[in-house]
């Protein structure tokens, strides 16, 4: 009997915790998983007392759901993806949905749903971010693929979600992979924030020498400010812990910085649309720097810093302009995150909710913070806002930064404590600013060498070459344009 509401196939934690979420809201779920005995075991264990069903085979999950049938895939990135899909487009009709909730490449997702519009189905890349206890109550969820299929799943999509009051953090993103590309753009800044944060926690434990204890209690009450955020809360309760001999666990950690690609994927793509995201950039970078461990050992024998390495000016001004260089450090990366969004949506023709995507990130994922809120305000006020920048509560926020930030920065350098992140955001935030940059010299030196032309400040569109040396030839190159 056609029962469900959705099928659930990839019964690893993330699928059972979102069906025992979708239960929970009142949607019966019927489960499937490839090892089909996980079913059973599911049912007879996490899912028992449940309204949840299960599938004995793909057939038999398929003649259970109400129609249109939903088919929501749990399911390892790449090959798996694309299998079941094979199996399932001969069990489904017209109209039909097939969701995609896995950590699939953007690329893939553009691809899946353009070859199953071709069948007639409806397919769906939606972004979950979270971790187990989030799929379990309350992801963030960023749902991107044919729009006809929206209103068939916005109920258990919105019910399930995490809630900021009564919104759900989930809302349609855009068209094709536009759901892929926005959670890839989320990790991209999540590497940011954790960028940030360490850099920050660099400079008390080096620069000012602080224990760990004033460290956490530094977190706990920025937390209760500006940059209220999941990750600065995780980041107290690390400082604060203690392994069994009663010393703080994080120092004994051996620091190289693990990876599985998200921030460098969100790194590609902005070389490839050619947008400056050069914090997210740089945080990827320093995951591969700190990688690099035995190098470093054998390097930091032979290559010394600067003679002075504490800071000797007041500690607490010190600790506050910390605290301002990374809001204003945090407010460039988002800036550049929703640059690189604009262009991809410009790219790839998707009409893209930025106001809706910065209340998707408000809870349930790892960025989660109170400062999404004011992004979502930003975007309210202005749906059509060229750069965060311009907007009047984030320019009053990062010039009340800026002298910190600047402070910050030059400290780091005299002390020789590596802030990639603060200082290419402030770099950045200089060129953004900047109505002159030396890039007239770059084209000078392109005509010289190359013949690449140039266009004068006077008459822009018009390509001139001029002949520097007095000899060689005339002729001006067009074929050198990467
Ligand atoms: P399994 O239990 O049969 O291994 C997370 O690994 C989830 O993805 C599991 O439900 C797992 O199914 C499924 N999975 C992994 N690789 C798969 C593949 N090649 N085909 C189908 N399902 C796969």
């Amino acid at each position: 009997m056609a029962q469900a509401d959705i099928a659930l196939i990839g019964l690893a934690v993330m699928g059972q915790n979102l069906i025992l979420n979708m239960n929970d809201h009142g949607f019966v779920v019927c489960a499937y998983n490839r090892t089909v005995a996980k079913v059973e075991r599911f049912l007879a264990n996490e899912a028992k007392g449940t309204k949840v069903i299960g599938g004995t085979s793909l057939e038999d999950m398929v003649s259970k759901l109400k129609k249109p049938r939903r088919v929501m895939m749990l399911v390892k990135a790449g090959k798996a993806v694309d299998d079941f899909i094979d199996l399932l487009v001969p069990l489904l009709e017209a109209g039909d949905i097939i969701i995609d909730g896995g950590n699939s490449e953007y690329t893939d997702s553009n691809r899946r749903c353009e070859s199953l519009r071709a069948k007639g189905l409806l397919f769906v890349g939606s972004g979950v971010s979270g971790g187990e206890d989030g799929a379990r109550y309350g992801p963030s969820l960023m749902p991107g693929g044919a729009p006809e299929a929206w209103p068939a799943i916005k109920p258990i999509f919105q019910g399930i979600a995490a809630k900021i009051g009564k919104e759900p953090c989930c809302d349609w993103v855009g068209e094709n992979g536009a759901g892929h590309y926005v959670k890839m753009v989320h990790n991209g800044i999540e590497y940011g924030d954790m960028q940030l944060i360490c850099e920050a926690y660099d400079l008390m434990k080096n620069a000012l020498g602080m224990n760990h204890d004033e460290m956490a209690s530094v977190f706990t009450e920025w937390n209760k400010g500006e940059l209220d955020s999941f990750l600065i809360e995780i980041t107290k309760d690390i400082l604060a812990f203690k392994d069994t001999d009663g010393s703080p666990l994080v120092e004994k950690i051996r620091d190289a910085a693990g990876q599985k690609g998200t921030g460098k994927w969100t790194a590609i793509s902005a070389l490839d649309k050619g947008m400056p995201v050069t914090l997210i950039g740089e945080s990827v970078f320093a995951r591969c720097l700190s990688s690099l461990k035995d190098e470093r050992v054998e390097a930091s024998k032979q290559l010394p810093g600067p003679k002075v390495t504490r800071w000797e000016g007041n500690r607490a001004e010190l600790v506050e302009h910390i605290r301002k260089a990374l809001y204003a450090s945090k407010i460039i990366s988002y800036a550049q995150g929703f640059m690189l969004l604009k262009q991809a949506a410009k790219d790839y023709g998707w009409n893209l909710n930025y106001g809706g995507i910065a209340l998707m990130w408000r809870g349930g994922c790892i960025i989660r913070s109170r400062f999404l809120g004011n992004i979502k305000e930003a975007f309210d006020k202005n749906p059509k806002l060229t750069n965060l920048l311009m907007d009047d509560f984030f320019k009053k926020a990062i010039l009340d930064c800026q002298e910190s930030w600047r402070k910050v920065v030059a400290a780091a350098v005299t002390l020789g404590v590596p802030t990639p992140c603060f200082s290419t955001a402030l770099a950045f935030f200089d060129g953004y600013r900047s109505e002159r940059v030396p890039a007239n010299l770059i084209q000078a030196q392109r005509d010289y060498f190359g013949a690449h032309t140039y266009e004068l400040l006077t008459e822009p569109g018009k390509f001139i070459h001029t002949n520097w040396t007095g000899h060689g030839g005339n002729v001006s190159s067009s074929s050198y344009n990467a």
